[in-house]
């Protein structure tokens, strides 16, 4: 009998304490109804914002794991990867997608490396050429700016206009995946709010979603801007609609999350927040980038 939950093998880190990750992955597409595997590349005491966080890399374990699920004959709808714990599970990942993706599979790489101009504690500079050749094997990437500034090999913008964002999109495109999609854009023409583009290169439309920006930040939202839209697109959701979904809840989950006061290491509450990814989709403020 074919498996009434689709299966998404989630290739990323458990990081034991700072939602972000697996924990946010898998509580997201398990509320939208989906089954997660997780193929974690390392465990970590916290996320690499903490200082004095200790990680163990699972590089060597991931060909025993893999050949294992080779073994059941698995077969995944999705196949989601993100942060990697070495420069050699690029080659792993990459083999993993070639080993089990089908013409029908949804790839989706977040190429999870850097933010605000600088690489994260753990990421050696060798990860930008390796996460760039991932990414042509994707049909997705959702890199935040500094991540496609890096791929790109372009200094990171302080300001884009929305003709330039189109460049960056096809730049990326370019690169291999139809729908390339970037986080945290500063688009001149909105600066007071949050901002992702999209290029579908299936239809060559443009998108443009976002929300009101919250004076603070929190870590994890792009793991959450991530499984969100990989879950709306595998519930049958168009580009634009997964955009806004996507944006909408990590919106709604930081600002739910803001309301507190004397929260200690800006997590998001993310079990305050699950219910909205169950609630129909009742608005649309997505944009066409013309
Ligand atoms: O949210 C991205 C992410 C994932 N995993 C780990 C991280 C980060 C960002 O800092 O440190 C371990």
């Amino acid at each position: 009998m074919q498996n009434p939950l689709p299966r998404v093998a989630a290739i990323h880190d458990l990081s034991g304490y700072g939602r972000c990750s697996l924990t946010v992955i898998i509580p997201i597409l398990s509320t939208m109804g989906f089954e997660v595997c997780p193929l974690p590349t390392a465990v970590l005491s916290t996320h690499t914002g903490i200082e004095g966080f200790k990680i163990f890399d699972l590089t060597e374990q991931l060909p025993g794991f893999i050949n294992h699920w080779k073994a059941q004959n698995l077969r995944f709808e999705a196949i989601y990867s993100g942060f990697l714990g070495s420069v050699e599970q690029a080659d792993i990942v990459s083999g993993f997608i070639r080993d089990f993706a089908g013409p029908e599979t949804l790839v989706v790489v977040d190429p999870v490396m850097a933010d605000f101009g600088q690489l994260y504690a753990s990421m050696p500079p060798a990860m930008i050429g390796e996460m760039r050749k991932l990414c042509a094997q994707a049909k997705v990437i959702t890199p935040n700016i500094t991540e496609a500034a890096f791929m790109l090999g372009r200094e990171v913008p302080q300001s884009l206009s929305e003709s330039e964002v189109k460049e960056w999109l096809l730049a990326l495109a370019d690169m291999g995946p139809t729908m390339p999609v970037i986080t945290s854009l500063p688009l001149a023409s909105k600066m007071d709010r949050s901002a992702v583009a999209a290029y579908n290169g299936e239809d060559k439309r443009f998108w443009l979603a976002g929300r009101p920006l919250l004076p603070t930040q929190y870590h994890g939202t792009g793991d959450i801007f991530s499984s969100v839209l990989t879950g709306s697109l595998l519930q049958g959701d168009s580009l634009p609609i997964a955009l806004d979904r996507a944006c909408h809840f990590v919106a709604t989950a930081m600002q739910i999350t803001f309301g507190y006061s004397g929260l200690d290491h800006h997590e998001i509450l993310l079990e305050r927040s699950l219910n909205a990814l169950t609630a129909p989709v009742t608005y649309a403020s997505f944009e066409l980038l013309a």
